[in-house]
């Protein structure tokens, strides 16, 4: 049994905070949205890394990166990595801890001159966090023939801007065509982004599923009038309207129980004035369950709630759908490279289902996934107070590596 392989620490913690001074905002945090010009410098950094590894590297048409190590056969290449886009005043580590230790493992290769049979290819999709444009998990939706590549370049942003200009802009809009390289594996490394690791003191998740998600936005439109003159039984308040919904968010969640999850992100009133009764609400719910059925009750009982708040409120209610993403459960042989490799390393390790959403849950409709977490300190991500201790992040890629090589021989 050969002993197992390490990457180089320092070199991944150093790539992960040259890539963290991309889009860094002045009190901490980083904000990368997809096709902004901090995105695109970020892009183009990553390119950079990978051309200096000598892989190649190809752009597909929804500007999904991809950098091929050639193997000693042309069979199906193992893939593995994550996104470097970011949510609003994100941390450092979503998406770009899985993309940079992928790198990580292939410069460790390269370094000791170590040939896989099979060839690897390290991947950052487009849009996984779906913040500026919706849905996220994009670039691997469109990768699995989900959404074409027409769809996407069609879509809006909540900034208002086409999908299809800003990839133009930024020049990322690649001629390869998603889903060309087809893996027999695909990988992902990433941090928990919840409690369960750090709490339990285990180095190492095997991720066995994720959850499903559906993200909805609703427009309540009710009338404006004088928050002074107007008596309180002749209001059509699109603003009291919206709270109700969104504090019943809460109610769903508690209902279901489980790892039902409900959340309004984002929400906006117009006219949006100190003393005017707001005619519209335009609000964004996040719902979340690890079973299809129970994610499905969760969207019924909202819009039950929603036709009740019609009548009680004088109001009427949009409500537009902007992203299903069904669970999966992952690959038991994906799932097995993983804990092989864990133990390899003499890591303990635990079987978990993520809360978050991940390109890998689109991949696993395709190829046989799976994803690798190390512990997210209290839990805390998507903000700039996500932390992993740099030995964390040394052994999930040390375990990401191992199991790579183990899929690719
Ligand atoms: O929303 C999510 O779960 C992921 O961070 N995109
Ligand atoms: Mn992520
Ligand atoms: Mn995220």
């Amino acid at each position: 049994m050969t002993s197992p392989l390490k990457i180089n620490q320092p070199r991944l913690i150093a790539r992960l905070d040259e890539l963290a001074r991309v889009g860094a905002l002045d009190g901490g945090g980083v904000t990368r949205l997809t096709f902004t010009d901090a995105d695109k410098e970020g892009r183009d950094l990553l390119v950079r890394w990978m051309r200096e590894l000598g892989l190649a590297v190809q752009i597909d048409r929804v500007g999904n990166i991809f950098g091929t190590r050639i193997g000693e056969t042309d069979d199906a290449p193992v893939m593995f990595g994550s996104h470097i886009d970011t949510v609003k005043s994100a941390g450092t580590l979503d998406g770009c801890y899985g993309v940079l230790a992928a790198l990580e493992c292939v410069h460790t290769l390269t370094e000791q001159n170590i040939q896989t049979r099979r060839p690897l290819v390290v991947a950052a999709f487009t849009n996984e966090e779906g913040v500026r444009f919706t849905p996220g998990m994009l670039g691997s939706a469109v990768y699995i023939g989900e959404l074409s590549v027409e769809q996407a370049w069609d879509l809006r942003g909540f900034d208002g801007t086409r999908f299809g200009g800003e990839i133009q802009r930024v020049g990322y809009d690649g001629t390869m065509e998603p889903g060309a390289i087809e893996p027999c594996a695909y990988l992902e490394l990433h941090i928990e982004q919840g409690p369960l690791l750090d709490l339990n003191r285990v180095p190492i998740g095997a991720v066995d599923a994720v959850v499903g998600i559906t993200w909805l936005e609703i427009t309540v439109n009710g009338a404006a009038n004088h928050a002074g003159t107007t008596p309180m039984d002749m209001r059509r308040d699109a603003g009291l309207a919206a709270a109700k919904i969104v504090t019943y968010l809460r109610e769903i969640a508690t209902t279901l129980g489980g790892n039902q999850r409900a959340t309004c992100g984002m929400i906006q009133f117009l006219p949006n004035a100190i003393n005017v009764i707001p005619s519209k609400a335009i609000f964004t719910v996040d719902l979340r369950n690890s079973d299809n059925d129970a994610l499905q009750k969760a969207e019924a009982m909202l819009v039950e709630f929603v036709k009740k708040i019609e009548t009680e409120d004088g109001v009427s209610v949009e409500v537009r759908a902007l992203e299903h993403v069904l669970p999966v459960q992952f690959h038991p042989m994906a799932i097995q490279a993983v804990e092989e490799s864990a133990q390899k390393l003499g890591l303990q390790f635990q079987r978990m289902v993520s809360g978050a959403g991940h390109d890998a849950q689109l991949m696993a409709h395709k190829f046989p996934s799976a994803m690798i977490f190390v512990p997210s300190r209290e839990g805390i991500s998507h903000s700039p107070k996500e932390y992993t201790p740099p030995e964390d992040l040394a052994r999930g890629a040390d375990v990401l590596l191992n199991a790579i090589v183990d899929l690719a021989n």
